[in-house]
């Protein structure tokens, strides 16, 4: 067990969860951890004849009762310590209707569970040393990877590429700073020999695994790119003249519903920072052959936009409630210009974030931008509402550079006569950033912001 599981809390309570996603499903999954688990298993299912057997052998059938009525459910029973928490666990799959998730809940509920946090799973995981805070992180970066290239780089942290280098790297600092202090304890007359080559030689290798260790960092999650809008909505509500407006691009624009079919994308600057802006073809579930090509592209930019523009026509009847985004939103309620716009945006639009324009006269624009912005946070302050995962880079990155500082700083200071008192503390001070990244001795504010990323159930 590594230092992390010194760090764990007897929690006592047992947490418990709706672990798959809101709405109708085939399958929906309670899922508990903590001591009680086991008992309220037993205390709210029945097997074939009598209690379940929990046998940890994979789904058991049984029937749940839910203080009103029974429902067939598959059992899962993980006891502690071989399961995800080190806790006894165990996951209910029931019909994924929610009047009966709602229901199953409340019975564990009164039964002695407490409801978890956003994340409380793995971040009792990462308590009990199961997890470093590197794989936790990978977990949380999978669960909210967008692209291809997020999924990839939350898996290389979720299998252990960063916590395994920073193992071996804290291993060595450790066995440096153990030999700096030995030889503390020896002076040179009685020893004849102060292994300073020794030391020098190894602060380099763990520099250089370090080099390493950032270049692979660098590898697995590029610099992020720039901020990545896309336009989108229903075919003819203005989104290509307004992209026009906006990079000053050439993109077809006609009365002709269905104009835009191949993305197209130009540079919109927001407060000095240029952004990518993307139309793409208007929403048509209907779309077959190569429209339905266009609506895959459309659907693709908008899963990896870090804001989404809705443009409506404001003159246009019947607007469609929008479906989930996957990024922040704006609407775009646009042609105020003409006489037969209304001047806002009806009930579930109104709800969002919401902006008045003319893509004909340029109304409205700069009030747009400044939403934008805001969204985006590229005002200063904010933090931009980009992928979690490039987040976390950025937190690896800082703690890398700081511990490979600290190293240079110290070698070069060892040239010119530091002892090796102050040469240990130094070493120290390296090993500690490396301990930031792996959780032993991250703040706890910073563990609160990032289990809270987390959505309810994970
Ligand atoms: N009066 C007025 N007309 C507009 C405005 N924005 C767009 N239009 C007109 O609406 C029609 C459709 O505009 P487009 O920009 O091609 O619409 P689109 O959303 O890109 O449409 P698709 O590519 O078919 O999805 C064109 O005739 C535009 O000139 C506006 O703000 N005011
Ligand atoms: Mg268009």
């Amino acid at each position: 067990m590594d230092g992390s599981a010194a760090r764990a809390a007897a929690t006592g309570t047992t947490i418990a969860a709706v672990a798959s996603p809101p709405g109708r499903g085939l399958r929906a999954v309670l899922r508990l951890s903590g001591p009680d688990a086991r008992r309220i298993a037993l205390e709210s299912c029945t097997g074939d004849d009598g209690p379940p057997r929990l046998h940890a052998r994979g789904f058991e059938e049984v029937r749940f009762h839910d203080g009103r009525g029974e429902q067939p459910a598959l059992l899962l029973w993980m006891p502690g310590p071989r399961s995800f928490t080190r806790e006894d666990v165990v996951e209910l799959h029931l019909p994924g209707a929610p009047s009966l998730v709602a229901c199953a809940l409340d019975r564990v509920l009164a039964l002695g569970a407490v409801p978890a946090r956003p994340g409380e799973f793995t971040r009792r995981a990462f308590l009990s040393g199961r997890l470093d805070l590197t794989r936790a992180e990978g977990v949380l970066a999978l669960v909210s990877a967008r692209s291809d290239e997020e999924r990839r780089a939350a898996t290389a942290l979720l299998f252990g590429g960063l916590d395994e280098r920073m193992r071996a790297l804290r291993e060595t600092l450790d066995a440096l700073r153990a030999l700096c202090e030995a030889s503390l304890d020896f002076d040179e007359s009685e020893t004849g020999h102060v292994p300073i080559d020794e030391l020098r030689a190894g602060v380099r290798n763990v520099h250089a695994g370090l080099s390493e260790a950032l270049a692979w960092e660098e590898r697995r999650f590029p610099a992020p790119g720039e901020p990545r809008v896309v336009l989108a909505g229903a075919p003819n509500a203005g989104k290509s003249r307004l992209f026009n407006r906006l990079t000053g691009g050439r993109a077809l624009v006609s009365v002709q519903p269905g104009t835009t079919r191949d993305r197209v994308t130009g540079t919109w600057t927001l407060a000095g920072t240029p952004c990518r802006l993307a139309d793409t073809a208007g929403t048509d579930a209907a779309a077959r052959g190569p429209d339905a090509e266009a609506q895959a592209h459309a659907r693709a930019e908008r899963d990896a936009a870090d804001l989404e523009l809705l443009v409506v026509d404001a003159v246009a009847r019947g607007v469609a409630a929008p479906g989930p985004a996957a990024c922040a939103r704006i609407v775009v309620w646009n042609k105020t210009d003409l006489a037969a716009a209304r001047p806002r945006p009806p009930a579930p639009l109104a709800e969002l974030p919401w902006v008045a324009v003319s893509a004909a006269t340029g109304a409205g624009l700069a009030s747009l931008a400044e939403e934008a912005v805001r969204a985006l946070g590229l005002g200063g302050g904010g933090t931009r509402r980009a992928g979690v995962a490039r987040e976390l880079t950025v937190r690896h990155k800082h703690s890398l550079r700081a511990a490979l500082r600290e190293l240079s700083e110290s070698l070069a200071a060892l040239e010119g006569g530091l002892s090796l008192d102050l040469f240990a503390e130094s070493l120290r001070a390296a090993t500690d950033h490396l301990d930031c990244i792996t959780g032993r001795t991250t703040p706890e504010e910073l563990l609160d912001r990032i289990f809270a990323q987390f959505c309810l159930g994970k």
